[in-house]
């Protein structure tokens, strides 16, 4: 029998990895109905914190807050300017910028920014979504939800109609991360919660969770934690996680979704692009894991140095999932190292990516980038188990493709 060509293996798999609807488990964007929350089309792809750290890098002596004053489309000519005409895109974000524009089929060539301006004007919000996730064959969008966020909170209020093609996820980082201000803000909501863990405030924290639960009905909930958040810990974050947000999400079967290692503002001047990194203690991962063992969670961590624990200790407990290449992890060299050494240490049981875009155009480059390097990386492992006369046919291919696009997430919620 004739050993199949690694050629037409990756063909097959290309092609599958196109045909086959995405999932994408985590975004920052928002349907149409959130007005301006939702961000699209040129200035705001320039204006995205990670082109403006990379362009302060050229710029020793600009004002932080001179930049920030300017209207947002000084701010994303000026970006244009020097991360792409006075030198070349070659960043992840500044070339993932291009990927976009070239799949839109934008007028790339003049390097004109009126003329790319002109062709987004024309794309109404929804015609937009639409071609975005049309381009890449993602099937849902989930959101990031976050009720501390007046903005978003505001729209809630008034009312948001479900669009299928987004879902909610209910963010609560400032439970965990920023009490006692967060009971402040609670307070403002309308439930009595105050600074001490009392009786009762554990009774409006847990009130204020079922009331969002039930308002925007979210697949998960979410946290960003530092890289210092340990268990156990007298921390009255923790314990709130432990003791109140933990068992009502095993009553309502629903995940915990933990994004751990991020410092916020190591350099507040840069607002959004000031936040950085630090290594966990997995150990926090492993009591979380034993300690709550009804208890499901999605999990990506910051830190590189964290990756291959976060291998280990999800072989050791199936209700961790691990998730995405997050943030600065989020370029072709570490979407390589951490999906082969996931794939070697946990075969198919984990979610390759989600693409974490702020402004709708972005899913296309975040997806296309990573379906480039799986390809490969698959094309690489079936062509070993082909070599031994394993044959691999569509179906298997397609079955476990769907795995990791989609199928891994949805079952994991059930
Ligand atoms: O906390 C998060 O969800 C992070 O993804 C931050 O939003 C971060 O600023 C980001 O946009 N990463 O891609
Ligand atoms: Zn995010």
């Amino acid at each position: 029998m004739s050993t199949p060509s690694p050629a037409r293996l990756r063909q097959r798999i290309i092609r599958l990895l196109a045909e086959t609807p995405a999932t994408d488990i985590h975004t920052h964007l928002f349907s149409p109905a959130f007005g301006s929350l939702l961000l699209r089309g040129i200035d705001d792809l320039l204006t995205y914190h990670y082109l403006i750290a990379e362009f302060f890098r050229w710029h020793q002596h600009l004002d932080y807050d001179v930049f920030f004053s300017l209207p947002r489309e000084a701010q994303a000519a000026a970006v244009w300017q020097t991360l792409f005409l006075d030198h070349s895109p070659l960043s992840e974000s500044s070339r993932g910028l291009l990927t976009s524009l070239h799949t839109l089929r934008c007028p790339l060539r003049s390097r004109n920014l009126d003329k790319l301006r002109a062709f987004f004007a024309q794309l109404s919000p929804s015609e937009h979504v639409d071609l975005c996730m049309r381009a890449v064959n993602i099937d849902t969008l989930v959101m990031t939800n976050n009720p501390f966020d007046p903005a978003e909170r505001a729209c809630w209020e008034r009312g948001v109609p479900d669009d299928p093609r987004f879902r909610t996820a209910l963010r609560i980082d400032n439970l965990l991360t920023a009490w006692p201000a967060a009971a402040q803000d609670l307070r403002t909501m309308g439930f009595r919660a105050s600074a001490e863990l009392s009786p009762s405030t554990r009774s409006a924290i847990r009130s204020f969770l079922l009331a969002w639960i039930n308002r925007i009905k979210p697949l998960y909930l979410m946290a960003s934690l530092p890289p210092t958040f340990s268990l156990p810990s007298p921390d009255p974050g923790a314990r709130i996680l432990t003791d109140i947000v933990l068992p009502l999400l095993r009553e309502r079967n629903l995940v915990m979704a933990l994004m751990i290692g991020v410092e916020r503002q190591v350099n507040p001047a840069l607002r959004l692009a000031g936040d950085s990194i630090g290594r966990m203690n997995i150990n926090t991962l492993v009591h979380l894991a034993r300690s709550f063992p009804t208890n499901k969670f999605l999990v990506t961590i910051l830190s590189r140095e964290n990756q291959h624990e976060l291998c280990v200790v999800a072989r050791k407990f199936r209700n961790l999932m691990p998730f995405g290449c997050w943030w600065f992890l989020n370029s072709p060299f570490f979407i390589e190292e951490l999906t082969r050494m996931r794939l070697e240490w946990l075969g198919l049981t984990f979610i390759p990516q989600h693409s974490d875009a702020r402004v709708l155009d972005q899913i296309i480059y975040k997806w296309l980038h990573t379906k480039q390097i799986l390809a490969e990386i698959l094309t690489q492992k079936y062509a070993t188990i082909e070599a031994t006369g394993w044959k691999v046919s569509n179906d298997d291919l397609r079955r476990d493709i769907s795995d990791l696009l989609r199928n891994n997430f949805w079952r994991f919620l059930e």
